[in-house]
């Protein structure tokens, strides 16, 4: 392979000039080739970047063979579009064949995506949705220093990208956390979709990056081996720059650079040759005329074998402790019980002179969030990253593919609607991120409906990887967050704001006791009853229990129905409950898209007819005390026990 000691040479020789040289021409082949083929595509901003790309690829510790090898260093391509540019030189590398790409790209079924993603080898993240990958590549360094790995992360990014708001929380974020190893490249074309960058929306680029504290490395001409390999080699080696700063060079490029009827035009950032124009490229670029017929004819005979996955990550070995049990007396919040169980964790499992397991993020509501013992005892792993929800999420996400129980805690509405594309990409990228909500809900009371989060279920919902786990008191939350603590796989643990009362058997034990063993996809009975069943979660449980005494005190016999994880969704106990009688779910979320909405889908989906009510939030709550604004919304529990009540003479 290829390979450049960027440590011991000042300089490229000419026959490592001439070598990239002769590279450079059979990626520039591959990016017009696959591109016309495909009928779509990349391939402005893929030759723009190209030259930038091989030196990159030749200075980088890495093993193609082992293409997670964890000491490697991490290129992350923000701008997922140059897919044609970074497929090309990973096969220049050996990450896969030439045949696999030019056969494949762009087709139904190949791992070989539109934009890069993890499942073709050599890439480290599916990206394509701007503004996400320096917020990635800050993650994946933050894992590298606290895991005291050796290796450089490098994130490319686009120009218009600039424009996204998320990349200014992340250069912030890597200047506050000493990020001297990162570095970011920023592809200086001038060009976007809408054509000029300054006419779309100026950015002052290089100010930007120089006003938050990185170390700016401009390079005149981002088509010259030879410069960019000198500026590349300044920043990692941090020579003349300042020291534990990042560091951003910005390379001046011409989108299209190599193919003369594409130089400098807009439309190539996303348009791919016509065949005719393809020829003259390949005319251009030396090529025999007969290549694109032979790989026209290549791929329509090759066969997609299957969707290759995206690799699995590690997820560490956590020790879960012991629970810690809330007596039928205590009153608490569910945040308090997260809280506690997080510190309890840390203690176990961040250990001193050993490399840390857990790691948790706040977004400067390190109290209410009650993160604080956590960071007490955690200090290193507790990461501050402001207001900055957006840039936090992806963050985070890439932390948790790095090897570390990675925690995300903020309120309802900035974990879940503010965040969700985030969580979206996550998903995609396999993460192991567990978001732990707080002030869920109508419960949130006198900040009003700003901040009541109604459609936690309903969004997290669409993401195929999430779990969405609900706990009803402080010892289910324990013993969740235990849960997701020592698991795989991204969840969602939501909880609202208030106090609640411990759920207790019907002698007034802690229902949640020691024995209780969470269960993804298990609903729990908590009161039985033969003519008909509420089912709830979360905050509505308590309120649901005390409509339960006023149906029993008149001798109707209802039953209880918890329904902690929403996702997976306990089938057979609704099926189950929707043989005893009619059912009511009741819910502190918008009653269109909640449970009621999942439960209704699993009756028709079984062919299970049963009446059914759902009862939740019909419209934006107000500000005032959660009890009444349940109230308003006939949440309460007199209200529920009245419906149950006329429920059952129409039935
Ligand atoms: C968040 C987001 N908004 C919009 C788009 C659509 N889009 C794809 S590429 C692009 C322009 C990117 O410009 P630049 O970063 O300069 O890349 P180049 O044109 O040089 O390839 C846009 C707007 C997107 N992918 N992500």
């Amino acid at each position: 392979m290829f390979r450049i000691d960027i440590k011991e040479q000042n300089e490229l020789t000419q026959e490592q000039i001439s070598q990239l040289q002769t590279m450079w021409n059979r990626c520039a082949t591959r990016i017009i080739l696959s591109t016309t083929m495909a009928r779509s595509g990349h391939p402005g901003g893929s030759l723009s970047s190209l030259h930038t790309l091989l030196v990159l690829y030749s200075v980088i510790r890495h093993r193609p063979a082992e293409p997670r090898w964890p000491d490697r260093d991490r290129v992350v391509v923000s701008i997922g579009h140059i897919s044609p540019g970074i497929y090309s030189v990973l096969t220049e590398f050996g990450y896969f064949s030439e045949e696999d790409f030019l056969t494949e790209f762009r087709r139904a079924g190949s791992p070989c995506a539109g934009h890069v993603e993890q499942t073709m080898p050599g890439v480290e993240w599916n990206t394509g949705n701007l503004g996400q990958g320096l917020s990635v590549g800050t993650g994946i360094c933050l894992a590298q220093n606290l895991l005291d790995r050796p290796g450089k992360t490098i994130v490319l990014m686009g120009d218009g990208e600039q424009q996204k708001g998320q990349i200014s929380e992340a250069r912030r974020f890597a200047t506050k956390f000493r990020q001297g190893n990162l570095i970011g490249v920023v592809d200086r074309n001038h060009l976007q979709i809408g054509g000029s960058t300054e006419d779309v929306m100026p950015v002052r680029v290089r100010d930007e990056y120089t006003a938050a504290g990185w170390n700016v490395l401009y390079v005149p001409d981002g088509h010259d081996f030879h410069t960019i390999f000198k500026a590349l080699r300044r920043a990692w080696t941090h020579d003349g720059l300042v020291p534990g700063c990042p560091t951003v060079l910005v390379t001046r490029t011409v989108m299209g650079k190599g193919i003369s009827l594409m130089e400098d035009k807009a439309k190539y950032h996303g348009s791919p040759l016509s065949k005719e124009d393809a020829q003259a490229a390949l005319r251009e670029l030396g090529q025999d005329q007969g290549l694109l017929e032979l790989w026209s004819s290549n791929r329509i005979e090759h066969q997609i074998e299957g969707h290759c996955k995206t690799p699995e990550a590690n997820f560490p070995s956590i020790d879960p402790g012991e629970p810690i049990v809330y007596n039928a007396e205590t009153k608490t919040d569910c945040r308090s019980a997260y809280g506690a169980a997080l510190k309890d964790l840390a203690q176990r499992n961040n250990v001193p002179d050993s490399a840390p397991k857990i790691i948790g993020f706040s977004c400067d509501l390190e109290g209410s969030v009650k993160m604080q013992g956590f960071h007490s005892v955690s200090p290193n792993t507790f990461i501050e990253t402001g207001i900055q929800e957006h840039h936090t999420a992806t963050c985070a996400g890439a932390v948790s593919r790095e090897g570390l129980a990675t925690f995300f805690s903020t309120f309802g509405v900035f974990a879940a609607a503010e965040t969700y594309n985030q969580h979206r990409l996550n998903d995609l990228n396999r993460t192991h991120l567990k978001i732990v909500s707080t002030h869920l809900g109508l419960d949130v009371g006198e900040d009003g409906p700003t901040h009541q989060s109604l459609d936690y279920v309903g969004l997290l919902n669409n993401l195929f990887g999430f779990s969405i786990f609900m706990p009803a008191d402080p010892n289910q939350t324990d013993r969740i967050i235990r849960f997701v603590a020592t698991n795989p796989g991204n969840c969602f643990v939501g909880m609202g704001r208030s106090k609640l009362p411990i759920i207790t058997t019907k002698d007034g034990k802690p229902f949640f006791d020691a024995d209780y063993l969470f269960q993804p996809g298990q609903a729990d009975w908590l009161r039985q009853g033969d003519m008909a069943t509420f089912l709830t979660y979360g905050s509505a449980t308590s309120k649901v229990l005390k409509a339960w005494s006023i149906l029993d005190s008149k001798g109707l016999s209802v039953g209880i129905l918890n329904m902690a994880s929403l996702k997976p969704i306990d089938k057979e106990s609704i099926l189950e409950a929707a043989k005893k009688g009619p059912l009511i779910t009741v819910e502190d979320h918008v009653v269109r898209t909640g449970l009621g909405a999942i439960v209704a889908q699993e009756l028709m989906a079984a062919g299970a007819y049963q009446q059914l009510l759902i009862m939740g939030v019909t419209h934006y709550g107000s500000s005032g005390k959660p009890d009444d604004l349940y109230c308003l919304q006939g949440l309460d529990a007199e209200s529920l026990a009245k419906k149950m009540e006329e429920f059952l003479m129409l039935s």
